[in-house]
């Protein structure tokens, strides 16, 4: 069985929003009707503590953009966002979340973050979503959602990893796009693990 996985589909990664990603709500109606396609729907959820460490105002004299070492690993600074509890945390209003089997919340460990919905960055701690795939009979995931090239990247890199067969539907995604060229690098570093990267018009139905 194949599942879709909806990733980080928040206010604050939307237009608006603390970490907005450019056109970001776009792909909103797409996930509506790719979820009709799909026995088997769940979502990731960006849902950090006010105290994380990937936030630059948690560190004085430092800004977003700016990289630091954070109990051993390399991570980038973002502005406050997706705070537990908040409505930028909440799902997109336009989102359908009525067929949303499970919400697998990250970033919840102030001292790590965590882009990809399988484990956080230093792959220390598993979300559950694995197992949870596994026991429902899960063989293949298609992916979309936000940032292409962040959540979507390293979610995708770590389902191939893991043995699912990966599709990332581009058009049903959207990237940050910081240095420019990062979008179509994350792509190709996909495809290089053997992540098939395609359109949603692929899909069949
Ligand atoms: C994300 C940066 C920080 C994402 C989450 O969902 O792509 N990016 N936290
Ligand atoms: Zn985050």
């Amino acid at each position: 069985m194949n599942a879709l996985i909806l990733i980080d589909l928040q206010n604050d990664f939307c237009p608006g929003g603390a970490l907005a990603v450019p056109d970001g709500d776009a792909v909103i109606p797409l996930a509506n009707r790719l979820q009709q396609g799909f026995d088997l729907v769940v979502a990731s959820q960006d849902w950090h503590p006010a105290d994380h460490g990937s936030f630059a105002a948690n560190h004085p004299g430092r800004e977003a953009g700016e990289t630091i070492d954070l109990d051993g690993l390399e991570q980038i600074l973002w502005p406050i966002h997706c705070v537990q509890g908040t409505a930028g945390a909440e799902f997109h209003p336009d989102l359908d979340i009525s067929k949303v089997a499970r919400v697998f919340q990250k970033g919840t460990d102030p001292n790590i973050d965590s882009y990809s919905c399988f484990f956080d960055n230093g792959h220390r701690k598993a979300t559950g979503l694995a197992d949870y795939l596994k026991q429902q009979g899960v063989t293949g995931v298609y992916l979309c959602g936000l940032a292409l090239d962040y959540c979507v990247k390293f979610s995708a890199l770590d389902a191939a990893a893991l043995g699912f067969t990966t599709w990332v539907i581009e058009d049903a995604c959207r990237g940050i796009d910081q240095q420019p060229g990062d979008v179509e690098r994350a792509l190709e570093e996909m495809q290089r693990e053997g992540v098939r990267v395609i359109r949603s018009e692929d899909l069949a139905g």
